[in-house]
């Protein structure tokens, strides 16, 4: 009884500790290899190209530069692609996406797009001398569960995009924040030590 007291208080502990709940989703770009005309890992790219930029390739690009990886929303095509993936989210949940965003120091001009999350909608516009990441934010809430795309699009075919990076997705249910995969990993591994034990 004691033990099993104990690893209640445990699994509440955890998922009480996640008040900053891990993020449903997250993506720096950081595990992609840099290159012209190739979709970073996960994401599907259509109608076109976008580029991973970082070291080697365009290094100031990203804000800050340096070992940053980030994608210009324009690839080297002379077509910007549509930068999308697909999610599989829960009705009545609130999904909240935000994102870094800043111009293309290489174009002389101003970077407008479009980014799509389920069937929220928000265009942007980022102009070359805007070289320090602007946090931009979206809101979605399905009303039924299925699977739902997130897409980026840059406008025209230049070569030269906005430069994206940090995608993160939180969810809230009711208000509250859910717990990330980790979170709920780090329950299960508490969980399971707890139970061990117990055989032990
Ligand atoms: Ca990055
Ligand atoms: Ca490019
Ligand atoms: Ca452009």
């Amino acid at each position: 009884m004691k033990s099993k007291l104990l690893v209640a208080a445990l699994v509440a502990a955890t998922v009480t500790g996640s008040a900053h709940a891990a993020p449903f989703f997250s993506d720096d770009f950081q595990s992609n290899g840099v290159g012209f005309n190739i979709a970073p890992s996960g994401w599907t790219v259509s109608g076109g190209t976008v580029d991973i930029v970082g070291p080697g390739y365009f290094p100031g690009l990203c804000a800050p530069a340096g070992a940053e990886k980030c994608i210009d929303l324009d690839g080297s095509s002379s077509d910007a692609g549509v930068l999308s993936r697909v999610f599989s989210l829960t009705g009545g949940n609130t999904y909240t996406l935000s994102f870094d965003l800043a111009g293309n120091r290489r174009s002389a001009g101003t970077e407008t797009g479009t980014v799509t999350f389920g069937t929220s909608v928000l265009g942007f516009s980022v102009p070359a001398t805007q070289t320090a990441y602007a946090n931009l934010s979206l809101l979605f809430t399905p009303g039924s569960s299925g699977n739902y795309s997130l897409s980026f699009a840059n406008d025209g075919g230049d070569n030269m995009g906005a430069i994206l990076d940090n995608v993160v997705i939180t969810v809230e249910s009711n208000g509250v924040p859910v717990p990330g995969t980790l979170g709920l990993l780090a329950a299960a591994v508490v969980a399971g030590i707890a139970a061990r034990r117990r055989r032990n």
